[in-house]
């Protein structure tokens, strides 16, 4: 029983068994942490199946279902971890016509865990919605996903209207997916880019006042 073991069986799209090994991990004490850690390899590597042909659709989403039962799993440990609360308000979501949203449940798992407020848009989201989620909320942040570069520009758009409304000083907008960089970020003016769950929850924490 290892973390390699839950990742081949993941990539293999093995769900009830992932299950099973998810759950005997963290009950002899393994850090949630380190598994959504090691899941997120493994889902870069059957990415890099899918775009050599190695692997196809269809085992992609196995995958993918057997990971979002494995979040679901680690979910309620991640509550029990000591940490100081940050307390901002977040609407995230993943971008209009794009439907990748593990990534971006992860990031809501790590903020909830903490202490953020989170608003889940879900994905395929309009980029209007987030806008109107924010002001309803009241959030500090907005968090966009964007996971393929046909749906990049989606990110900027949000920016663009929040500019057209007179509201781009009231959120920090920040963004994440794999295709997204510090220099995408820097090229549409997004407030903070983030590699991965952990980055995002720590420096949002750090930009609340
Ligand atoms: C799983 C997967 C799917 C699943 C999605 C299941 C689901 N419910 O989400 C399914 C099978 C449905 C799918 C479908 C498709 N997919 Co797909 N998919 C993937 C795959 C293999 C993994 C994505 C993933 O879940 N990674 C694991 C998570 C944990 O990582 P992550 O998303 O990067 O998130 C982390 C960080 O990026 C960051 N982060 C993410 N979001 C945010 C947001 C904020 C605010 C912050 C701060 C941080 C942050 O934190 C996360 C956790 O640490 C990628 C390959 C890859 N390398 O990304 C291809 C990939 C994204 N897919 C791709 C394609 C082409 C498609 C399809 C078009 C295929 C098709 N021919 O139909 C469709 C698109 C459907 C659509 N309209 O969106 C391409 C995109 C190419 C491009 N143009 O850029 C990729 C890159 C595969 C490839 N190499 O070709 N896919």
């Amino acid at each position: 029983m290892s973390l390699d073991q839950l990742s081949q069986l993941v990539e293999d799209g093995e769900k009830e068994a992932c299950e099973a090994m998810a759950r005997e991990l963290l009950a002899g004490g393994t850090d949630p942490l380190e598994i959504l850690d090691k899941l997120t390899e493994t889902m870069q590597r059957v990415g890099a199946l899918f775009a050599t042909l190695e692997i196809f659709l269809p085992e992609v989403m196995l995958a993918g279902e057997a990971l979002t039962a494995v979040v679901d799993i680690v979910k309620p440990e991640l509550k029990t971890i000591d940490r100081v609360l940050a307390k901002g308000k977040v609407v995230i979501g993943v971008v209009k016509g794009d439907l990748h949203e593990i990534g971006k449940n992860i990031v809501k798992l790590m903020l909830e865990t903490n202490g953020f407020e989170v608003k889940d848009l879900g994905y395929n989201v309009d980029s209007l919605d987030f806008i109107k989620a924010a002001e309803e909320m009241g959030a500090d942040f907005i968090g966009a996903s964007s996971l393929m570069t046909t749906t990049l520009p989606r990110q900027q758009e949000i920016i663009e209207f929040l500019k057209d409304k007179g509201l781009r000083d009231k959120y920090k907008v920040v963004i994440g997916g794999a295709p997204t960089s510090q220099m995408w970020a820097d090229k549409i003016g997004a407030d903070l880019y983030c590699e991965d769950a952990n980055c995002a929850s720590q420096k949002m924490a750090a930009m609340i006042d």
